[in-house]
């Protein structure tokens, strides 16, 4: 393309959103945790392993009396969640959430898709693989004496940017929480019904997630506002602990998603009950914190199954998935609303407050995935309408923008290269490890405080291309899901 003296190269085919979508969840590989990342599928980013997290302390914060403060457990595997060297459940179970959403709804396409990743060869989708490595670590994370679960597993503060397998500070598990309970009990019904079919690599793994739904979802009932709040353990318990808090004082959202993903794994009324007593008033787009739409998408595809609803409950799953369907409708007409005056033809990027912390994949990419399912499972007659604007929104994101930025790296003719991420910043390769996407432009500009340069005040600008830009630039697994649905979605239904 030429404008005057600008020239911009760049590549027209048929695949791209494949090539995207398959080095989207990549990354999750070069973030595994605890073994070591080879050449034959990492390249030039192979590394060591580390954090093999065999042997992890109980905080005091998380002590009692089957577990002694000080006391060793072993949490192995799983993924980094960003660009710290810390895994925290809330996160962990909603970027998996997402992700088996996406793949619920497009299993032949993904049940193809080779990623070359250690386990290709096996008989499982390489997806699958992926999202059990991180399921394994979450087993782990739950006391197997009362079924809670413990909030993350963590250094008391995060580490420098040094290579992972360079890391000094001791590790530990901290206290269990109402949320992250309820997000493992979601999370590993949800997988309990998707491995049931992959016994031959993954033997008892489905049993054994529904097992442990079934213990978190009673435990999360008994201590129904058990909440992680730093400010508060801290000036209690040593170490202080101050890496990321994932903190969530609403669980309305995560009973909501508990409870139809064990009523889809069960089909026990008891669940039904609280899918009813949990259900919300209006659809809100998915995020860590806010799970509500995890819950509606697996009950609107899940509930109604003919296969195995029981007769008596036919009746109540209609009406509330009658509900749910008139919620997401209305979501999507209000988002479709916003395209009309904007200034990138997209839903997403028409006021300062769409610019926020994480907000290209919370905002921009969540609102275009629940349009697009809003389309496909609602049968309104719009999803032509919505897979357009899908694109579009998929379009800003990589490129048309104010920015100019391809918000993903490794992809695109101006691309980040300077992401906040350690396994990035920490080996000796300029090109940061390809398929991340950023948080992008944050109005807040919470950062500039320490060290990330922006040059402009405007929100849609507030992108800074720096190391120390943790809020704008650095990367995450939740954020990822949601490029991984997105372009997994567009290249099935886009053609
Ligand atoms: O994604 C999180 C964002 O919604 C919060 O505003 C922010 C500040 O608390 O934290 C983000 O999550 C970070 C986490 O706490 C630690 N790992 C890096 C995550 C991405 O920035």
């Amino acid at each position: 393309l030429e404008i005057g003296n600008e020239t911009v190269n760049f590549e027209v085919g048929d695949n791209q959103l494949n090539t995207l979508g398959k080095d989207a969840i990549r990354t999750y590989y070069y973030q595994r945790t605890g073994m070591p990342i080879d050449e034959a599928y990492a390249g030039k980013w192979h590394r060591p392993a580390a954090h093999p997290d065999t042997a992890v302390f109980i905080h005091p914060n998380a002590a009692h009396q089957s577990r002694k403060a000080g006391d060793i457990i072993s949490s192995p595997a799983g993924w980094y969640d960003a660009g710290d060297y810390n895994k925290y459940i809330v996160n962990s179970a909603y970027t998996i959430g997402l992700i088996l959403t996406g793949y619920q709804l497009i299993p032949q396409y993904y049940d193809t898709l080779t990623l070359n990743i250690p386990e290709s060869h096996n008989t499982t989708p390489d997806l699958l693989d992926e999202m059990h490595y991180n399921l394994r670590w979450m087993l782990t994370m739950q006391d197997p004496q009362d079924g809670g679960v413990y909030h993350k597993l963590t250094t008391p503060h995060f580490e420098g940017f040094i290579a992972p397998d360079k890391c000094k500070q001791p590790r530990y598990v901290v206290a269990k929480s109402t949320a992250a309970t309820l997000d493992f009990a979601a999370n590993m019904a949800q997988a309990s019904r998707i491995y049931q079919t992959h016994q031959n690599d993954y033997p008892d793994f489905s049993e054994q997630a529904l097992k442990a739904a079934l213990h978190a979802y009673e435990w999360a009932k008994l201590h129904p506002e058990t909440y992680y709040d730093q400010s508060e353990l801290n000036p209690k318990y040593k170490p202080e602990i101050t890496t990321g808090e994932y903190g969530d004082k609403k669980v309305r959202d995560e009973f909501f998603w508990a409870a139809c993903e064990l009523y889809a794994a069960t089909r026990h009324e008891r669940y039904l009950k609280d899918v009813a007593t949990y259900m919300p008033q209006h659809f809100a787009k998915p995020s860590w914190g806010m799970v509500d739409a995890l819950g509606t998408f697996c009950f609107l595809i899940n509930a109604l199954q003919p296969d195995n609803t029981p007769e008596e409950h036919r009746q109540q799953i209609e009406q509330i998935a009658q509900t749910l369907r008139t919620q997401l409708l209305s979501y999507a007409t209000t988002e479709m609303a916003k395209i009309e005056d904007s200034s990138f033809g997209t839903s997403f990027g028409n006021v300062e407050n769409d610019f926020q912390w994480g907000c290209l994949a919370d905002n921009c990419i969540n609102q275009s995935i629940s349009v697009l399912i809003a389309g496909r499972l609602c049968d309104n007659g719009a999803f032509e309408d919505y897979l357009q604007n899908a694109f579009h929104n998929m379009d800003y994101v990589l490129g048309r923008n104010a920015t100019g930025y391809c918000y993903v790296t490794g992809f695109g003719t101006k691309s980040p290269m300077n992401i906040h991420h350690r396994l990035s910043a920490a080996d000796d390769i300029i090109e940061p490890i390809p398929g991340f996407l950023v948080g992008g432009p944050n109005a807040k500009q919470e950062d500039k405080k320490d060290g990330a340069l922006y040059n402009s005040k405007f929100a849609d600008e507030s992108y800074s291309d720096t190391l120390p830009s943790f809020a704008s630039n650095e990367i995450a697994i939740n954020w990822n899901a949601s490029l991984v649905v997105l372009s997994g979605l567009l290249d099935a239904w886009g053609k």
